[in-house]
């Protein structure tokens, strides 16, 4: 055994370090996050034998069933984070309204998460993920909306876990993107991987990946369907892309920062605003991949730009290697958004 190892508590108390004023409460609430997160994971691990598998019989704010560990990683994640004593409010994707905290127990800090995400591929074992992004509660804010509401820009901290043949937690601040890896003997995540960087398109381990669910092709626009077919056939000596979609967005989004390639969830004529939403999806995994040295978009300007109206806001999303997201938007800019493919 490593005795050197660094654990992630340690390493965020390293980073306290580096900001002297800092009030210590942003430790304490990622700290608060860990032990949800681990729960998370111990839930996922035993669901089978706990019977935490199928449906809890209720479904969610956006009409998806939702399942038994859905309900617990969400409990999990408001209990946990409620008795950190850092935060003021929160929003799940689990929650149709924002979730306030009890004065005594408010903090200065918001947070968004999905407790699950890739809720559909619990039953079959697919890797599914925790993602959430923390904020800090504007001086001048009148109403704990108003907190939620932020753009990407004012993130402080974002990150996943990924539930996967490890636990794995990514971190990213404004410092860089860091991950650690969960050693259930000791039940400590130690970090594996330091200072993350999505590999550049050609270089040496990266891979050409596109990533979307195929399926739709019949309601895309013009400018994802122009973009997928380059991508199959391209043009000269190029290689064409492999595709891959595992459908938990954790798992297709690790394996972006990971390998490279590109994520997509455009919109469709079905669903104008894709089905990815902005606060405790969007903005926290773009965060990440940008702070790796990837881009994020919704087809026309980076996902942190965005200035979410409602809090389940949906947008299409674009992320991956930076060429390649400017490819994109180069094509939005030849076919505006609801050009569509197919009539
Ligand atoms: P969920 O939060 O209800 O699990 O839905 C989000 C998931 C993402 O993880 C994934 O990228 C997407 O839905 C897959 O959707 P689809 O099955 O339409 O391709
Ligand atoms: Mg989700």
């Amino acid at each position: 055994m490593d005795t050197e190892c660094v654990t992630v508590t340690s390493f965020v108390l390293e980073q306290k370090k580096k900001y002297p004023g800092a009030s210590g409460e942003l430790t304490i609430l990622l700290n608060a996050l860990l032990t949800a997160i681990k729960a998370c994971a111990a839930a996922v691990r035993k669901a089978g034998i706990a019977k935490l598998y199928g449906l809890a019989g209720s479904s969610n704010t956006t009409g998806d069933d939702q399942k038994k560990l859905d309900v617990l990683a969400n409990e999990l994640f408001i209990n946990m984070l409620k008795s950190s004593y850092t935060v003021y409010a929160m929003a799940s994707e689990e929650n149709e309204n924002l979730i306030e905290v009890e004065v005594p127990k408010q903090g200065k800090y918001v947070i968004c998460f999905d407790p699950l995400d890739g809720s559909s591929n619990i039953d079959c074992l697919v890797t599914i993920g925790s993602i959430f992004g923390i904020w800090k509660k504007p001086e001048n804010a009148k109403t704990p909306l108003e907190c939620i509401l932020q753009s990407g820009e004012n993130v402080r901290c974002a990150g996943y876990a990924v539930y996967g043949s490890a636990c794995m937690l990514v971190l990213a601040t404004k410092d860089g993107v860091n991950g650690f890896t969960l050693d259930p003997s000791i039940g400590e995540f130690i970090l594996t991987a330091p200072n993350m960087q999505m590999p550049q398109l050609g270089a040496k381990g990266s891979q050409r990946i596109y990533s979307i669910n195929e399926g739709y092709a019949r309601n895309w626009d013009k400018a994802t369907t122009e973009y997928v077919h380059a991508k199959k056939f391209p043009e000269g000596k190029d290689k064409p892309f492999a595709n891959r979609y595992v459908g938990s967005m954790v798992a297709d989004v690790h394996r972006t920062l990971l390998y490279g390639g590109v994520f997509m969830y455009p919109a469709t004529k079905e669903a104008k605003d894709g089905k990815i939403r902005l606060l405790y999806e969007s903005i926290p995994m773009s965060y990440v991949v940008e702070k790796a040295g990837g881009a994020s978009s919704n087809g026309q300007h980076s996902i942190l730009k965005i200035q979410p109206e409602k809090i389940h806001q949906r947008s299409p999303i674009f992320l991956g290697y930076k060429e390649e997201i400017e490819k994109i938007e180069k094509l939005y800019e030849k076919y505006p958004n609801g050009t569509w493919a197919y009539d």
